[in-house]
């Protein structure tokens, strides 16, 4: 039986993916972002706006929002067996929000997965911030991270961005679908 699953699409392109993925998996979904107008796309799904701390990039931490986080993340939590969070770390929602998130469902479940995309090497500091958060988070955490490295497809100088993200995209789709 396939274990009753909740994916967490976090930040613009985890809720993107997320969302386009199930379409196609139907597990249950639950989007999340600082981008309130960009939330307003998947207004028919679960939503669920958060504010970062003013001093995110200092603290490195999101901690002003786990109280929200926390109590909202709870009811969609409860009683699945398997997690899986999918985000674009580099970005701040991604990086700050999906780290806070593995912090609250631990406390929950066992059968967590992370799928971050890293940025591109021209991305310059975002990727650095995506190292450094992923490396914090394997310390802390016995999760399971899957790294996704937008990088690798740069690579193909034929490749339009929007198609490298298309390409990426339904490559990170497999991965999901074999978890
Ligand atoms: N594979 C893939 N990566 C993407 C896509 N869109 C953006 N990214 C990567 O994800 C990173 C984070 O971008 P966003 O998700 O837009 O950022 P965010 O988490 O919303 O963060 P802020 O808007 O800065 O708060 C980018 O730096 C890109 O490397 C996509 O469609 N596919
Ligand atoms: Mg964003």
């Amino acid at each position: 039986m396939t274990k009753s699953t909740l994916i967490i699409g976090v930040g613009g392109a985890g809720t993107k993916i997320s969302n386009n993925i199930n379409q196609e998996l139907n597990f249950d979904l639950l989007l999340v972002n600082t981008d309130i107008s960009s939330l307003k796309n998947y207004s028919n799904k679960n939503i669920l706006h958060v504010d970062l701390a003013p001093n995110e990039l200092t603290a490195n931490s999101p901690a002003l929002t786990s109280a929200l986080l926390n109590s909202e993340l709870e009811r969609y939590i409860s009683g699945k067996e398997r997690i899986i969070i999918i985000s674009g770390f580099g970005g701040k929602a991604g990086t700050f929000i999906s780290s806070e998130i593995v912090n609250i469902a631990t406390k929950h479940t066992l059968d967590i997965n992370l799928l971050a995309t890293l940025p591109f090497t021209f991305e310059g500091k975002r990727r650095a911030l995506s190292l450094d958060a992923l490396s914090k988070l394997k310390e802390s955490s016995t999760i399971n991270i899957i790294k996704y490295d937008n990088e690798n497809l740069a690579k193909n100088k034929n490749l339009t961005l929007n198609e490298v993200f298309e390409t990426a995209n339904k490559e990170i789709f497999d991965i999901i679908k074999n978890i």
